[in-house]
């Protein structure tokens, strides 16, 4: 068990002559929609370093349009094998804990000891699952942390002033067309509580691409300046949603109060990957692995809710980036 940075990084540098803070792999996508017998489609999903490679927590819809996620494993971050079942979740017979109506876009952190796996659980409507591993194999399964409804949990990979974090946000039975991130605070990973505002949809006539949602995309990355967090903004267009990534820096203390945020998105869907899928004009990062010795970051993200692609960014660019574009 490990959770050693030590595989091979996924990296590709930025186009010559370009300046922009993230920018695509050119083999993108990384993960095709059939890649495993059953699939319709593989996207929103969740990748962490393990045993000296990586190791994730896939969004697989199979051909029912059934929502499941299963684990997969990789030696460089780039080829990924995903397992054909989907993750048997055990769970304590005591305490009457549900079967999970679906579960779909998933997280996955190294906090303290193990694997966190959190994502969207079907239990009467959409709310946040959270369950751990510590080898990919067997998981388990935990209460759930709110009552429905909500979406996009997601779990901080360390305990600050000694209690574990979350964001989440609260939404509808629906396609919410409305929310807002908050933070919630426990000290065993079961009671959730002291609950905080963090970040509001923006004014539409400032920054658009983020005026009728948002919700946290992958675990938080802890920098000196604070916590980095990728996040999704959701613009409603005369054609449909469409879903960006934006950056936002959070306290280090208190990681409710919002330092600074982007205005202009970091990513939007443009590539025909991102524009043509089951779900069109969708960019949806739910994963970010972090070089600490470089300030390499390659993102994680689901592409019109069909695939999975990959985008890279240096730390220290995308802070400055954000300060300079701050809203
Ligand atoms: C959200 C979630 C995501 C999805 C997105 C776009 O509400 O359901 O899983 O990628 O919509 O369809």
């Amino acid at each position: 068990m490990s959770n050693k940075e030590n595989g091979v990084f996924p990296w590709e540098e930025r186009e010559e002559g370009s300046n922009a803070p993230v920018w695509r792999f050119s083999k993108n996508p990384i993960i095709p929609r059939d890649a495993i017998p059953s699939s319709n489609s593989i996207f929103n999903s969740a990748v962490v370093p393990f045993n000296g490679g990586y190791a994730g927590v896939f969004r697989c819809d199979d051909k029912c349009r059934r929502m499941n996620v299963h684990a997969g494993f990789s030696p460089d971050g780039m080829n990924w094998k995903i397992d054909h079942k989907p993750i048997q979740f055990l769970k304590d017979e005591h305490t009457g804990l549900h079967e999970s109506e679906y579960k779909y876009d998933p997280r996955v952190v190294w906090v303290e000891d193990r694997y966190y796996v959190i994502w969207c659980n079907g239990y009467h409507g959409p709310t946040i699952g959270v369950g751990y591993t510590f080898d990919f194999r067997t998981f388990y399964q935990l209460e759930n942390a709110f009552l429905p409804y909500n979406r996009n949990g997601v779990l901080f990979p360390r305990k600050v002033n000694g209690k574990y974090l979350v964001l989440s946000r609260p939404s509808d039975t629906g396609h919410t067309p409305f929310g807002d991130i908050f933070i919630s605070q426990s000290l065993d990973m079961k009671y959730w509580g002291e609950h905080r505002h963090v970040m509001s949809p923006a004014p539409f006539e400032d920054s658009a691409w983020q005026c009728m949602k948002i919700g946290a995309g992958p675990a938080p990355i802890e920098t000196e300046e604070g916590w980095l967090l990728l996040y999704h903004g959701v613009l409603r267009s005369c054609n449909g949603y469409v879903y960006s990534m934006g950056a936002a820096l959070l306290d280090l203390e208190e990681p409710w109060k919002v330092r600074y945020r982007s205005q202009p998105y970091l990513l939007s869907p443009q590539m025909d990957y991102e524009c043509v899928g089951d779900v069109p004009n969708v960019v949806f990062p739910c994963a970010c692995l972090h070089d600490r010795s470089t300030g390499r970051l390659a993102v994680y993200y689901g592409c019109a809710d069909s695939v999975t692609g990959l985008a890279f960014s240096r730390v220290d660019e995308l802070i400055k980036f954000i300060k300079e574009n701050s809203l």
